[in-house]
């Protein structure tokens, strides 16, 4: 049996659902709204199923392909009582495209609070599944969307045009448009079965990545003029402070792929952006272009990922006797760590 095949415990589960919450990472990228979305959508079309889409952030403008009939709902801050109720009604929560519990934000006391057995769908490395009732977790699939699709397949019934949109959305993007080393043959047997269901690769193209903003397009090009080396070019990296953000009203969701920019220069094996998130916090995503794996860097610093793309954060102080971080010590740590692995 293929890794692929949905295990029956999981399709077992998901057929049991009446009132199924589903939920994803704060600040959902395209594979976490497409693979939640359409899996609400493929249990909603059950006889008697109300399935629920939760969300931390709201959905993106150029990620609205991902949910063509906005079924997603937003619970911005704190849940109230009335939302933990709902929560605590559901008769299965779904976490989607993430494991870990932080990872849900300020919905995760109430997903991990509630009774309901607790369901996970996700390509990500699981560190403990032991907090999932049922866990589906393959770190072989190009997207969750395409664990989604293959759920869908074994359910049954038609894959409907907004649900395999949805699916391509999350498939193209956590694949680069099917260049990263995840475009495996289940990611091109995937977009087959999803353009034969209608999908139109150009418009969603054009959605996702022809929409920036003048100023976003400017701050790219401010990170890229300011790109550093290091190891004789073999890591490259860039910085982008918050001012920059915030004079130019740049949501931070916008920042999507800049880190992606900074590969188009040869030579470089690791490239790195820190942008700071406000002051004395910093995000930090890694890139691998070739055999390096980045995973433990984040790792490293309390984040995840995977070996090419991978991401963690930094705030509070580095140690007890110094301050907080400021970007050049977040530098300089990630770039020592790098130094360390990199072989000569
Ligand atoms: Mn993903």
């Amino acid at each position: 049996m293929s890794n692929f095949e949905p295990p029956p415990p999981l399709l077992e589960a998901l057929r049991a659902a009446r009132r199924p919450v589903l939920c994803t990472h704060i600040y959902p990228d395209g594979d976490a709204l497409g693979s939640t979305v359409a899996l609400a959508r493929v249990l909603g079309a059950q006889e008697g199923v109300e399935a629920t889409v939760l969300l931390t952030h709201p959905v993106p403008d150029k990620l609205l392909a991902a949910d063509s009939r906005g079924i997603a709902e937003v619970i911005p801050g704190e849940p109230t009582a009335a939302q933990r109720e709902r929560i605590a009604g559901a008769d299965r929560i779904i976490v989607l495209d993430t494991s870990e519990p932080e990872r849900l934000g300020h919905l995760r006391e109430p997903v991990f609070s509630s009774a309901a057995p607790r369901v996970l769908i996700d390509h990500h490395i699981c560190e403990d599944p032991s907090i999932f009732d049922v866990a589906w977790s393959v770190p072989e699939s190009p997207s969750t969307g395409s664990l989604v699709l293959r759920i869908q397949e074994a359910l049954g019934g038609d894959l409907e045009a907004d649900v395999a949109r949805s699916l391509f959305v999350a498939l193209t993007t956590d694949t680069g448009w099917f260049r990263y080393s995840n475009a495996t043959p289940e990611a091109f047997r995937g977009a087959e079965v999803l353009r034969r269901a209608g999908v139109d690769p150009e418009e969603l193209h054009q959605a996702l990545y022809e929409t920036s903003t003048p100023e976003r397009t400017r701050a790219l090009g401010d990170v890229l003029s300011r790109l550093e080396i290091g190891r004789g070019g073999r890591i490259v990296y860039s910085t982008l402070q918050v001012e920059a953000l915030v004079e130019q009203g740049i949501p931070r969701e916008e920042l999507d792929g800049f880190v992606d920019a900074l590969k188009q220069v040869g030579g470089a094996e690791i490239v790195f952006l820190v942008v700071e998130l406000s002051p004395g916090r910093y995000k930090v995503s890694l890139r691998s272009k070739g055999a390096f794996d980045i995973h433990p860097i984040a790792v490293r610093f309390g984040g995840g990922g995977h070996a090419k793309a991978a991401g963690c954060r930094f705030e509070g102080s580095p140690d007890p006797d110094r301050g907080s971080w400021t970007m050049e010590l977040v530098v300089d740590a990630v770039l020592r760590e790098i130094d360390e692995r990199l072989a000569p």
